[in-house]
């Protein structure tokens, strides 16, 4: 017997694009229902992002969520871009009057959760096999088990929150979806470590052999990556390893600080730039890793996720306040112009920071060009600035 549920938004995906949305429509009296293929403490476990924009912070504040940020986050004025030794900081605070904030996903992840949980939000976690129906209907529906039942929710709107590797996109025709891809040809290796971090900002570093960062999740916990080829194995990685070529690529003067220790975290990441398009079919929106992926070069992923949420949910509160749907006739054109400047600049910082085994001399010429350009002039600083601290929203 299939139990029937009603409500008005159901949101496929607990991630930190799924739970945002929920709580900004349950701030607005829009009830949602959430459907995840993976339980919270497994979400939760994940260790992604690191930097949030002025703007998620704006919409992490207006979600109820920003007491914890603001008191453990640490706000950033500047990071350093190296290039074979030599150095140049990025002061986004004098050059665009902002700063960003370094504050884990995992604990955007987490405070959502709590808020959502202490009021009463519907779950149903552990589904494997949720399907969004009748799309181009009035009232389309998403059907799924779970332990053991079988549900269908009848919803005024479906918001493909689920990642790159959910179920929404693939939900869209393929005569209709068209999509756009770069697959980069290496990975990042990342370790997380109790250990204060090797600076105050973050470094970005390209090295002949291979890029390199330094970041951290608080004065007291570092987060580092190195570039690895795409067939690389966390099993060739030993800490020792790691750490001596760490050193390498930042160079002796930033080297003779990193203070090293046993890693709790060590994962490989492919990297790539992915749009889907368009971000709307039906009552279907997709927001987030859904419709898109960046390389994580210019901490842009959950930033640009939260941006599709803040515009997902002023069309549907317009709509459900004010029975006005221009901003939900108009989201999926409206997203998708901040996506693709979002994957332009992540590109173009990849491009700038990373040794691409393909290039030629003369690319590689390019390279050190762009960055003695960028070290010299401050309209190309402010460009990367300006980029880095977040687009306004449209
Ligand atoms: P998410 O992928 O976070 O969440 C999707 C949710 O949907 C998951 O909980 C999943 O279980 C669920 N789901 C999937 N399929 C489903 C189905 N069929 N049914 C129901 N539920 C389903 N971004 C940065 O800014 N900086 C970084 O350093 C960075 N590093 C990253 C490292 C890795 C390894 C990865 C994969 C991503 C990284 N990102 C980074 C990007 C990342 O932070 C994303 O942008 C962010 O998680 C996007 O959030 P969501 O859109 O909610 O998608
Ligand atoms: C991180 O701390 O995980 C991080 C920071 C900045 C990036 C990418 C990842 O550009």
């Amino acid at each position: 017997m299939t139990k029937t549920l009603k409500t008005s938004v159901c949101i496929i995906g607990a991630g930190p694009s799924g739970l945002l949305l929920s709580q900004l429509l349950a701030n607005a009296g829009v009830d949602t229902i959430v459907i995840d293929r993976q339980d919270r403490e497994y979400i939760e476990g994940r260790i992604r992002a690191g930097v949030l924009e002025q703007g998620t912070v704006q919409a992490l504040e207006e979600a109820g969520v920003a007491d914890r940020l603001h008191r453990e986050g640490l706000p950033h004025e500047g990071f350093d871009l190296a290039f074979d030794g030599d150095r140049h900081r990025i002061d986004i605070m004098a050059l665009t009057g902002k700063s960003v904030t370094v504050y884990g996903q995992t604990e955007v992840t987490k405070d959502l959760f709590d808020k959502r949980f202490a009021e009463g939000q519907q779950f149903f976690f552990n589904v494997p096999d949720a399907q969004p129906t009748d799309l181009k209907s009035d009232r389309p529906s998403v059907h799924f088990t779970h332990e053991g039942d079988t549900y269908v929710v009848e919803c005024d709107y479906i918001a493909g929150c689920d990642g790159f590797h959910g179920v929404s996109r693939k939900s869209i025709p393929s005569d209709v979806l068209r999509t756009f891809e770069r697959v980069y040809p290496f990975g990042w290796l990342g370790i997380m470590v109790e250990k204060p971090p090797v600076s105050h900002e973050l470094i970005y570093a390209n090295h002949a052999n291979g890029f390199a960062l330094a970041s951290m999740r608080s004065n007291t916990r570092s987060r580092y990556y190195l570039q690895c080829d795409l067939d690389d194995h966390v099993d060739n990685w030993s800490d020792d390893r790691f750490w001596a070529e760490l050193a390498v690529r930042l160079g002796p003067e930033t080297a003779v600080n990193l203070q090293t220790g046993p890693s709790f975290e060590k994962s490989i990441a492919p990297l790539r730039s992915f749009v889907a398009e368009p971000m709307r079919y039906g009552q279907l929106f997709l927001a987030g890793d859904s419709a898109h992926i960046v390389p994580p070069t210019g901490a842009k992923g959950l930033n640009l996720a939260v941006a599709d949420v803040r515009i997902l949910a002023r069309g549907l509160i317009e709509h459900y306040t004010n029975n006005e749907d221009r901003h939900l006739d108009s989201y999926s054109e409206t997203v998708l112009k901040r996506v693709w400047k979002v994957e332009r600049f992540s590109w173009q910082l990849s491009t700038l920071m990373h040794q691409f085994p393909e290039n030629s001399p003369f690319e590689q010429r390019m390279q050190r060009a762009e960055f003695d350009y960028l070290a010299a002039s401050e309209a190309a600083s402010r460009s990367i600035a300006e980029n880095y601290v977040g687009l306004p929203l449209e």
